[in-house]
């Protein structure tokens, strides 16, 4: 066999209009889409989108052969209208092109996170002290007999949380700028990277389009909100103090500034002001966006399983008490949680076709052929719900992450990546994994939540975008019993 394969892989009839046949005509979203597809063409097939070659991988041997062994030949992003609007041009981690500016943000901001991270105290802190607010803010609402969308309550908590790491500051209830930053954020959601019409036909651009115009006010409100943190930073920025990421980054652009010499400038390294700003733009709405996904996905199934969280109630109360809040050293002895935690980001993956990949040069795929420059879409939704690798893969059951005693944690099958994997692999894995644990954990020792009588329960479905959302809907929390009065303890 070539070392680059010798077959083609089987390929979609190449309609002109396939990208948008896909998206706009199916009655389904483009992963439960490309998912049937498979019964047709295989698990791994190509189709054409627009002018573009695209792969799309949907079993978990050949993608991890993409991300992981061949992880660098396939660590390309492709450009596309909608992301360059909201990267400056790939300015950035996560739809920035493989490089070496590449390589140097994302250690930059892997070390930032590291100094926050598990085991140091003060990430921990934030965070508690975030689902402390958050937990008045429900027993406030159960006082007062109200019913709750939990959606802006949870991004407020997980905001906070992003801001503290990203700009050492925080948003109270109801500040107008938090508000802002909710509604230009989901603008962007709604309408970046997912494959629509101009992502696929750029010459559409010169048509007056609806989503594009949106997309550019939504980044021109965010662009104004992140260059007053920058400029605020740079006023008092000192050598001796890290506050926070941003200063962090402003410190790897002095120490290039002032290592210049002709060939190497903090722009040509990459440091200039347009991708300090694009990276701490992509830290912080990857850490709003996702974590806040995840906690919704997370209430959603627990209403429409109670019995599940009686079980992490229970698990709760026998371990950590009530005398106590819950603590990252609780990870260890609360399995049902994060087996609970690991179930949810199967069922219901943040993104489920990850950031398309691009082949860097001529390579394969097992035993396809794979042109330099093809798009590769792996399409976790399918990972996620092989029928050959989970038992009733629609079922929601933490179970599954459990050992035969009900004690241990596992993973029972290697087709499960919710953060991806290897080059590529999520920036916040760890940092998401504490809050989710911490803010789920304090949550249910605290309430029991339900929908309100006489509603029905929430939709499962999703709306795909970026990150696949929840549907919004209101939310009783009733506190359990010894915490009617004191759930402001500590
Ligand atoms: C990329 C999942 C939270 C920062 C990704 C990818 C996935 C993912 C699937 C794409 C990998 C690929 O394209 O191969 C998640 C999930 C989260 C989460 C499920 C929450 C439970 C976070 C948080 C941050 C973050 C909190 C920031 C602190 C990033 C960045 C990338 C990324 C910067 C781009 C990496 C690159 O392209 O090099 N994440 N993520 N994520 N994530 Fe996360
Ligand atoms: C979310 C909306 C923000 O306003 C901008 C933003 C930046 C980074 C993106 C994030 C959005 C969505 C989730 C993404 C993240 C980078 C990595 C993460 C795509 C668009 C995932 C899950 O891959």
């Amino acid at each position: 066999m070539s070392e680059h394969g010798h077959q083609e892989p089987p390929r979609l009839p190449a309609l002109p209009l396939i990208g948008s046949l896909l998206s706009l005509r199916s009655p389904h979203p483009p992963h439960v889409l490309f998912k049937k597809l498979q019964e047709k063409y295989g698990e791994t097939y190509a189709l054409m989108m627009g002018s573009h070659n695209v792969i799309i991988v949907n079993q978990h041997k050949h993608a991890k052969e993409v991300l992981l062994k061949k992880g660098k030949i396939f660590a390309g992003r492709p450009r596309t209208v909608t992301t360059d609007v909201l990267t400056r041009d790939g300015k950035d981690i996560a739809f920035g092109d493989y490089s070496a500016t590449w390589r140097f943000h994302r250690k930059i901001v892997h070390g930032a996170l590291c100094m926050f991270g598990e085991g140091s105290a003060s990430i921990e802190k934030i965070i508690c002290a975030e689902s402390q607010s958050l937990c008045s803010v429900l027993s406030e609402a159960a006082a007062a007999g109200l019913a709750l969308d939990l959606s802006p309550e949870l991004t407020r908590a997980v905001t906070n949380v992003i801001c503290s790491l990203c700009f050492n500051s925080s948003y109270r209830r109801g500040d107008p700028e938090f508000e802002a930053m909710l509604r230009y954020s989901q603008g962007i959601v709604d309408t970046v990277a997912k494959d629509s019409l101009v992502d696929i036909f750029p010459w559409l651009q010169i048509f007056p389009n609806a989503d594009l115009r949106l997309l550019k006010e939504c980044v021109s409100v965010r662009d104004k909100l992140l260059q007053k943190q920058y400029d605020e930073h740079k006023a008092d920025y000192s050598d001796h103090v890290q506050r926070d990421l941003l200063d962090a980054l402003l410190r790897a652009k002095r120490s290039a500034e002032n290592n210049n010499t002709a060939e190497i400038s903090a722009e040509s390294v990459g440091l200039s002001d347009d991708h300090l700003l694009m990276t701490v733009g992509d830290i912080f709405g990857a850490g709003v966006e996702t974590t806040t996904t995840v906690l919704k996905w997370a209430v959603t199934y627990l209403i429409h399983h109670p019995q599940v969280q009686s079980c992490i109630q229970e698990e709760l109360d026998s371990k950590v008490g009530v005398d106590r809040s819950p603590q990252l050293s609780d990870r260890g002895s609360l399995p049902y949680l994060e087996a609970t935690i690991r179930e949810v980001l199967r069922i219901r993956p943040v993104a489920p076709l990850l950031i398309p990949h691009v082949a860097l040069s001529d390579t394969s795929i097992g035993d396809f052929t794979v042109r330099k420059g093809s798009r590769v879409i792996i399409n976790l939704w399918s990972l996620h719900h092989d029928e050959k690798e989970w038992k009733n893969p629609e079922l929601f059951d933490p179970g599954r992450f459990l050992d035969s005693e009900g004690t241990g944690l596992i993973i029972p099958s290697s087709s499960y990546l919710p953060f991806g994997a290897g080059v590529r692999v999520c920036l916040g894995e760890a940092l998401a994994k504490m809050e989710l644990f911490l803010f789920l954990s304090w949550i249910l020792q605290r309430f029991t939540l339900s929908v309100p009588p006489g509603h029905s329960l929430p939709s499962l479905e999703g709306k795909f975008g970026v990150v696949l959302q929840p549907a919004k809907y209101k939310v009783n929390a009733v506190p359990r019993p010894g915490w009617e009065r004191k759930s402001q303890v500590c």
